[in-house]
């Protein structure tokens, strides 16, 4: 799991303690939320590990130490400054040195923060070539995933009816409002492209684990990805406000072996990588064939019209005025 079970009294321990923290509670609860965690689900993707990485290593010591100063600040104003420790009130209004301060600062961390962000964005945009295609389509109230390449259409994945309720879930021992009925499967270790979209109204493809949320917009085709590094069920859900029923469709995505998903593809009426090659090749001998079977006829029929050649060139000067 390794989500950090932090309490709030332990969060003055700081950041080691955080870690310490992390390593203890690790179990075998992944690609879920967990009871008491504080931290940033586990990433079991290379952008999730981006992402963790630009929290804990930018963005939380920049808000930490903004913090830290605010509350100083406050505090000594407090002590320092109130009406028995200073009852005679300075009268100045500004101070240009340190408005200039107060402004450059601020300016060069959101520079710095906005470097690191694009790197991330950046990596999110430059998708390798994907492995495997996926559609998303979102609906009220649930997901429908298609293999377009493959030639599986309509899966469609809604909440089991005993997770949405806490007691039936846990004696079903599904997890709660996150268990459906057909995950999306895809293989481990593969480029995944998602393209999202939606069907009614604006839903969200967002799953903690693999670091992705991406808008599902109707009449448009947004595209995310990712790399599963590990097998298993990773649990999301849908991240925009789409209606009475928004919280009840879940994202789940199993990640299976290679040779698991092959199996699963034609187990779907689809066809595999490997299935679409040999067809694509066996196309191409066959088109190669007739091509020269095709060449071979016409150089036939071009010997045996030789004869005919001058009559021929008449007509197509007799017809060419007509052209124009
Ligand atoms: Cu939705």
């Amino acid at each position: 799991m390794g989500i950090r079970r932090l309490t709030l009294a332990s969060l003055g321990a700081g950041l080691a303690a955080g870690m310490a923290a992390s390593a203890a509670f690790a179990k075998e609860l992944e690609g879920l939320p967990t009871d008491k965690a504080i931290h940033l689900q586990k990433g079991f993707s290379e952008l999730k590990h981006d992402a963790v990485s630009f929290h804990d290593l930018i963005l939380m010591p920049v808000i930490t130490v903004i913090t830290l100063l605010v509350l100083g600040l406050l505090i000594w104003i407090v002590v320092r400054y109130n009406k028995r420790t200073n009852p005679v009130a300075a009268k100045f209004s500004h101070n240009t040195a340190i408005e200039v301060a107060w402004t450059l600062i601020p300016v060069v961390i959101l520079v710095v923060i906005a470097f690191f962000s694009f790197a991330l964005l950046r990596k999110y945009n430059d998708m390798p070539t994907p492995d495997v295609v996926v559609k998303a389509t979102g609906y009220q109230w649930y997901w429908a995933y298609d293999y377009p390449e493959l030639g599986v259409e309509g899966v469609e994945s809604r909440l089991l009816p005993e997770a949405r309720d806490l007691k039936t879930a846990h004696a079903a021992k599904v997890p709660y409002l996150l268990g459906v009925d057909n995950e999306l499967i895809v293989p481990v270790g593969k480029v995944v492209q998602v393209q999202v979209t939606g069907y009614d109204v604006i839903h969200a493809f967002a799953l903690p684990a693999f670091g992705l949320k991406t808008d599902a917009v109707p009449g448009r085709l947004n595209s995310t990805w990712f790399r599963a590094e590990k097998t298993g069920i990773f649990y999301g859900q849908c991240s925009e406000l789409c209606g009475v029923d928004h919280a009840f469709m879940p994202i789940a995505i199993r990640v299976v072996t290679p040779e698991q998903f092959d199996a699963y593809i034609v187990k779907a009426g689809g066809k595999t990588k490997a299935m679409l090659a040999t067809e694509a090749a066996a196309a191409r001998i066959e088109a190669e064939k007739a091509a020269a079977d095709a060449a071979a006829a016409s150089s036939a029929t071009a010997a045996s019209a030789t004869a005919d050649a001058p009559a021929g060139e008449a007509a197509v000067s007799a017809a060419a005025p007509a052209v124009q």
